[in-house]
């Protein structure tokens, strides 16, 4: 378990990398960076720019505290000052939650294929023996810079990380065991897609074993596959990753999870992002739960508006996308629902085919009536349900970089300012232009109680 000393040890090694010092002074007022700074997070030790833009949020579940983080930098310089300034902002976040915190589990966006190296090399000498399981993904983010990470992290005075390898880290507390596990990024050439999604599954798989875990405890995945929209000898690749998974989750008991669903002998498939990137090949990440409690259950979330992805018509897919639109887990009172990469689909058709803005509009309904009390109820959680105001972060993808500002408007005025990464990314299907995942937190309603 590391003390802050620890960490301050890890430091001078990033300090050293830090090329340049304008992101440390307060000369960044000066070129167009203008956050305001509250009070309590100023300091002599807290680099004004840095601390300006709070793109986080806290999570304070029972002792244990969970910290989500979208950071992307605002000072400019080249790729190494914006990744430098990233990793800065978040090690200054988790300075301040008063306890040591670790990464548990981080998503890189970045602009080029090109950075990826460089990446890999200034996270490794920043986190060190404590890496946590990292997703390089290429997607540009929105606001023009050459990066921009989503991480979690953990208050590690009440919670057991463990780094096992480069695809496997592992969290414990309250006899929880969540398992972070990824399947490694498949780039070989000559490997049809089927194949590169089969063998993804199977690392994740893999890795999961070695963490104590099975597929059937993943509730969440996440798939990035490069030129997703691609037909490759007359059939898309996506179709051939869904074919896969297909396969692959036959093999998998879903319908007896060993965490209690409602829905014993009926398959509980976990809530997914499915999205493309620039690389060529598939990055694949999960999610799985591990618990002994008596308290814990997993309820899959389908959208009263939406055709279950599973059960979309054969035009889509000659096998359908395995997942739910949201996996909820209940752990004693809290409720935190795992949100699905959602789109601008209504039963199973995209609507307001080229209107960005109303594809963003319809993709918040959908999320917000996935989550909402009624469902819950719907489906058998009557004293649970959340509202937009509940989602600790939410991550947009969208197609084209022309059409960020007036997603970003569209999801302002409906969220408020919420921690947020908008990145371009090609989506599924031809004719949608955005998609749109997150994660709420909500506790179940006492009975007796109105709210
Ligand atoms: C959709 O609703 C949009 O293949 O795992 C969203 C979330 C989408 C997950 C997946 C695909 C996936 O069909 C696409």
């Amino acid at each position: 378990m590391s003390s802050p000393a620890s960490l301050a040890k890890e430091t001078p090694i990033c300090y050293h990398l830090a090329p340049d010092k304008r992101l440390l002074d307060a000369g960044c007022a000066a070129h167009g960076c203008s956050h305001a700074v509250p009070g309590r997070f100023s300091g002599p030790d807290m680099p004004p720019c840095l601390m300006g833009v709070q793109h986080h949020t806290v999570i304070d579940l029972g002792k244990v505290r969970r910290v989500a983080m979208m950071v992307t930098p605002q000072c400019g310089g080249d790729f190494k000052d914006e990744a430098w300034e990233a990793l800065s902002t978040i090690r200054a976040i988790l300075r301040q939650q008063g306890e040591p915190m670790e990464v548990t589990m981080q998503t890189v966006f970045l602009r080029s294929r090109e950075d990826v190296p460089t990446a890999e090399l200034l996270f490794e000498a920043c986190y060190g023996e404590k890496m946590p399981l990292t997703l390089f993904v290429v997607q540009p983010p929105c606001e023009g810079r050459g990066i921009a990470i989503e991480a979690w992290a953990v208050g590690t005075t009440h919670a057991k990380v463990e780094h096992h390898d480069e695809h496997l880290v592992t969290v414990e507390y309250d006899g929880l065991r969540w398992i972070y596990a990824s399947g490694g990024s498949l780039h070989r050439e000559g490997r049809t897609a089927y194949d590169q999604s089969f063998e993804a599954f199977e690392n994740l798989q893999a890795a999961l074993r070695r963490g104590g875990a099975a597929f059937e405890d993943v509730v969440r995945t996440w798939l990035y596959q490069g030129c997703i929209t691609e037909e490759v000898d007359g059939v898309e690749r996506y179709r051939e990753l869904n074919r896969a998974r297909t396969d692959f989750f036959a093999g998998i008991p879903f319908d007896n999870r060993p965490v209690p669903t409602l829905h014993r002998g009926q398959a509980v498939y976990p809530a997914s992002t499915g999205i493309g990137t620039l690389c060529h090949g598939l990055i694949t990440a999960c999610m799985a739960l591990h618990t002994k409690r008596d308290d814990v259950f997993l309820l899959p979330l389908e959208n009263p508006l939406q055709t279950s992805a599973f059960d979309y018509p054969k035009e889509y897919s000659v096998k359908s996308p395995k997942f739910a639109r949201a996996m909820a887990v209940r752990t004693g009172e809290d409720v935190t629902i795992w949100i699905s990469g959602t789109a601008s689909i209504v039963n199973s058709e995209t609507v307001y085919k080229g209107d960005a803005v109303g594809q963003t509009e319809q993709t918040l309904t959908n999320i917000e009536k996935l989550i909402a009390p009624e469902n819950f109820a719907r489906l058998g959680w009557a004293d649970a349900g959340a509202t937009l105001a509940d989602l600790a972060k939410v991550h947009v993808y969208v197609k084209h970089a022309t059409d960020y500002e007036k997603v970003r408007a569209v999801c302002e005025r409906r969220l408020g300012r919420l921690p947020a990464i908008y990145a371009v990314a090609d989506v599924c299907r031809p004719d949608l232009l955005v998609e749109i995942e997150g994660v709420a937190f909500s506790r179940v309603r006492k009975p007796n109680s109105e709210a």
